[in-house]
C-alpha cells in the first residue's frame, strides 16, 4: 500500500510534491516540511537527492535563466553574478534568539553597543518573522535539502534539513555539505537542525530583479534559535547568509551544542604537516574571515622535505577522546574560498581545486571563457577582453573600479583538492598538536609567539584583532576586535565561551600548545615584512619543533615565548628585517593591553572569566618592567 504514494501525486494541502516520496519520510521531517509549506506557500515541493543528475538539471535551468554563465574554457565551471547589493554576510542583521538575553550575549556596559552578537527575544523575533515569511515563496519552488555536517558515518556528525527557494543554494549546498536521501532514514532515530531559507521575493515580484538574482536586501534577517536547533534566514542568497550548514549551523548552533556537550565548534582550518623526518602533525588555525585560512590549509611548502595535506579550510569540530587526545573533523564537504589574490604563485593548490565542477560568484570573466580577478594579471593574456563582476567591459590598467568583487568566491568540492589528506573524512577525526590564532596586524605584533599555558593561550585568543575585510559589510580597514576569530559566529554568551575553553583543560588531557601568528606586519614603507604564503612553512617548522618540546629555540618576552634569534629557518630567503618583524614596541603594547582590557570590561563585563583579566594584568606588569 505504501508504494501507491509513489505513483499518485502527493500534496501537502494544495501544494504538489514535484519530486520525491514525501509519504515515506519520518514523521518529524513531514511535520517540518508541512509547517514550512503552510508558512511560505510555495508552488511546489522538491525533495533534493544531491545527485549529479539533479545538479545538471538545475545548472541547465539556471544557465537558461541567465543566473549562471558557463565558463567555456573549463569542464563544468560556472560564473554567478549576484545582485550587487547581496555580496557578503550581513552581521548587523544576524541574531541569536534565546529565552534569556545573557545566554546569547554578554553583559555589555550600559551605553555601549555590543559587538559580540546580537540578541532578540522570541517576541521580537516572532514579529520580525511574521512580517517576512508568510507566503514568501508564492510562485516559487521549495527545495528540501537533507544534509550532513561531517562524514555520514561519523558519531560526531550532525544532520540538518534546509528548505530554500534558491536553486543556487541547492547547487552550493551539494558542494559544501553531504546531501543525501539516505539521511532521512537516520531521522527516524535522530534529531536534526531545522534550516529555513528564503530569498524573500514572492511572485509576482515587485521592482526589478538584478542579474536574475532574486533577493530582498532591505529585509535581510538571519536568526538562530540554539534552544530550538532552528535557523531562519530571509532576504539574501549569499554564502554565509544562505548556505545554512556553514556559519549558521556548523559554528553558531553547533557552538551552543558543543558547550552543552563538552566539545568545540571553531572557525579554524585543519592541516597535516609531515616533517623531513617523516613525522606527521595536525594543526588547527583560527584567523578571521579573509585572513588566510584557505591559503594556510593548502600551504605549498618552500622548505625542502616538508609535506602539507589539507583536512579543512574553514571550520573544525573538535573533542577530547578517552585517551585525552583532541580530535578534529571538518564538517564541510567543499571550499567556499576568497577568489581575489588566489593565483599559481600564492596558492597553486587552490587553483587545481577549481578547474571543474565549481561555481564562481562575483568574479570577472574573459573573452576566452575563463575566470578573472585581482591577482591573475600575470596569468591572463593582455589582449583578452574582460567583463567585470557587474558584467561591464573592464579595461586592465584603465578602469578605476575592480574587476572582481573583493569578497568574490569559488565553490569547489573538497575531493578535487590535490593535497586532500587520505583521512580528511575519517569519522574519528585527526589528533591536534597545536592551535594557532592570528589576524591582520599591520603594526606591533610579531610573526609568531607561543602561549605560556592553555589559559594564557585562551587569553591570546580572546585578544585577537584584525583589519576588517570585505567578508562582511564593513568598509575600510579599521582594526577590530575579533576574539578567537569568532566575533561574527558566536552562538552564545562570549564570556561563557571563554569559560568553556578554560574548562577544557583537565587532568589526563594532552592540551595542544597555543600560538599567535601574524603574516601581515608592515614596515614603515607600508610593505609586508614577511613574504607569507608558502614561506609560512618556516613558522610552522618552528612551531612543530616547539611541539616536540625543543626548549633551546625559545626566549621569554612579556607577551609569551618568542623564537630565539636565528632559530627560525631563513635559508634561501631574501633579506628579512627580523629585528622589526619580532620587535615589541613598548608603548604599542601598553596601549594594546589597555584596549583589550577596555574591550573585555565593556563588551564582556561580569561574564569575563577573572583569570583572563589576571593574565592581561600580568602581561602589562611585564611590559612596565622591561
Ligand atoms: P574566509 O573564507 O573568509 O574565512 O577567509 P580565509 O581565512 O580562508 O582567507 P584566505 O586564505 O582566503 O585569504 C584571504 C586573503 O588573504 C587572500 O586574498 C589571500 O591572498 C591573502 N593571504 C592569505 N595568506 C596570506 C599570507 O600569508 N600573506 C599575505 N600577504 N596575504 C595572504
Ligand atoms: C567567512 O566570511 O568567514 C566565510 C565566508 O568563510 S561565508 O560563508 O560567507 O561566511
Ligand atoms: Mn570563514
Amino acid at each position: 500500500a505504501d508504494d501507491i504514494h509513489k505513483f499518485t501525486v502527493q500534496r501537502i494541502g494544495r501544494v504538489p510534491v514535484i519530486k520525491g516520496d514525501f509519504q515515506s519520510l519520518p514523521k518529524q521531517v513531514k511535520n517540518f516540511i508541512t509547517h514550512c509549506v503552510h508558512l511560505m506557500a510555495p508552488r511546489g515541493i522538491y525533495l533534493a537527492d544531491g545527485s549529479k543528475k539533479e545538479a545538471d538539471e538545475f545548472i541547465q535551468k539556471l544557465v537558461e535563466k541567465g543566473t549562471l554563465t558557463k565558463l567555456t574554457a573549463y569542464k563544468e565551471n560556472y560564473l554567478c553574478r549576484t545582485d550587487p547589493n547581496d555580496t557578503a554576510r550581513v552581521e548587523s542583521k544576524t541574531f541569536t534568539v534565546t529565552m534569556n538575553q545573557y545566554d546569547a550575549v554578554p553583559h555589555v556596559k550600559k551605553g555601549v553597543k555590543g559587538i559580540l552578537g546580537h540578541w532578540m527575544s522570541y517576541e521580537e523575533a516572532a514579529a520580525a518573522m511574521n512580517q517576512r515569511f508568510p507566503n514568501c515563496m508564492t510562485g516559487r519552488m521549495m527545495y528540501v535539502i537533507p544534509f550532513s555536517m561531517g562524514p555520514v558515518d561519523s558519531p560526531f556528525s550532525k544532520i540538518g534539513i534546509q528548505v530554500t527557494d534558491s536553486a543556487y543554494v541547492l547547487l552550493s549546498m551539494r558542494v559544501m555539505t553531504r546531501v543525501s536521501l539516505q539521511l532521512f532514514e537516520l531521522l527516524h532515530e535522530r534529531s536534526f537542525v531545522k534550516c529555513i531559507h528564503s530569498v524573500g521575493c514572492p511572485r509576482p515580484v515587485h521592482g526589478r530583479i538584478k542579474n536574475h538574482w532574486p533577493c530582498n536586501p532591505e529585509q535581510v534577517i538571519v536568526a538562530h534559535y540554539p534552544e530550538q536547533r532552528l535557523i531562519q534566514s530571509f532576504g539574501s542568497g549569499y554564502g554565509g547568509n544562505s548556505l545554512l550548514g556553514k556559519k549558521c549551523f556548523a559554528l553558531r548552533i553547533a557552538g551552543a551544542m558543543a558547550k552543552d556537550e563538552g566539545w568545540m565548534a571553531e572557525h579554524m582550518l585543519i592541516m597535516s604537516v609531515t616533517t623531513p623526518q617523516k613525522k606527521e602533525f595536525f594543526i588547527v588555525a583560527a584567523f578571521p574571515s579573509a585572513c588566510g585560512k584557505t591559503n594556510m590549509a593548502m600551504l605549498n611548502p618552500t622548505l625542502p622535505g616538508y609535506k602539507v595535506q589539507c583536512i579543512g579550510d574553514d571550520i573544525a569540530w573538535m573533542r577530547f577522546d578517552h585517551d585525552g587526545k583532541l580530535l578534529a573533523i571538518n564538517p564541510e564537504n567543499g571550499f567556499f574560498g576568497v577568489a581575489p589574490g588566489t593565483n599559481t604563485k600564492t596558492n597553486p593548490i587552490a587553483m587545481r581545486c577549481f578547474q571543474e565542477n565549481s561555481i564562481f560568484t562575483n568574479v570577472a570573466e574573459t573573452s576566452e571563457g575563463k575566470y578573472y580577478w585581482e591577482g591573475l594579471e600575470d596569468e591572463t593574456p593582455e589582449n583578452v577582453e574582460i567583463r567585470n563582476w557587474l558584467g561591464h567591459v573592464w579595461k586592465r590598467g584603465q578602469s578605476k573600479s575592480r574587476a572582481s568583487h573583493p569578497n568574490s568566491r569559488f565553490t569547489a568540492p573538497a575531493k578535487q583538492c590535490p593535497i586532500m589528506h587520505p583521512r580528511w573524512d575519517c569519522p574519528k577525526g585527526v589528533p591536534i598538536s597545536a592551535i594557532l590564532f592570528g589576524g591582520r596586524r599591520p603594526k606591533g605584533v610579531p610573526l609568531v609567539l607561543e602561549a605560556r599555558s592553555w589559559s594564557h593561550g585562551v587569553m591570546l585568543g580572546a585578544c585577537v584583532k584584525s583589519e576588517t575585510t570585505a567578508a562582511a559589510e564593513f568598509k575600510g580597514k579599521a582594526i577590530m576586535h575579533d576574539p578567537m576569530a569568532m566575533r561574527p559566529f558566536l552562538g552564545y554568551n562570549f564570556g561563557q565561551y571563554l569559560q568553556h575553553w578554560l574548562s577544557l583543560e583537565q587532568p589526563g588531557r594532552q592540551m595542544p600548545k597555543i600560538f599567535h601568528v601574524n603574516w601581515f606586519r608592515r614596515g614603515d614603507d607600508g610593505k609586508f615584512l614577511w613574504p607569507g604564503f608558502g614561506e609560512n612553512i618556516r613558522v610552522v617548522d618552528w612551531i612543530l619543533r616547539r611541539c616536540e618540546n625543543d626548549d633551546s629555540i625559545v626566549m621569554e618576552s612579556p607577551v609569551g615565548f618568542l623564537p630565539r634569534p636565528g632559530t627560525l629557518n631563513m635559508d634561501g630567503l631574501p633579506p628579512i628585517n627580523e629585528a622589526e618583524l619580532f620587535s615589541l614596541p613598548k608603548q604599542y603594547w601598553l596601549d594594546d593591553i589597555k584596549q583589550n582590557r577596555k574591550f573585555l570590561e565593556e563588551q564582556v563585563g561580569v561574564d569575563t572569566p577573572p583569570v583572563i583579566l589576571k593574565l592581561l594584568k600580568n602581561q602589562e606588569e611585564a611590559f612596565k618592567q622591561c
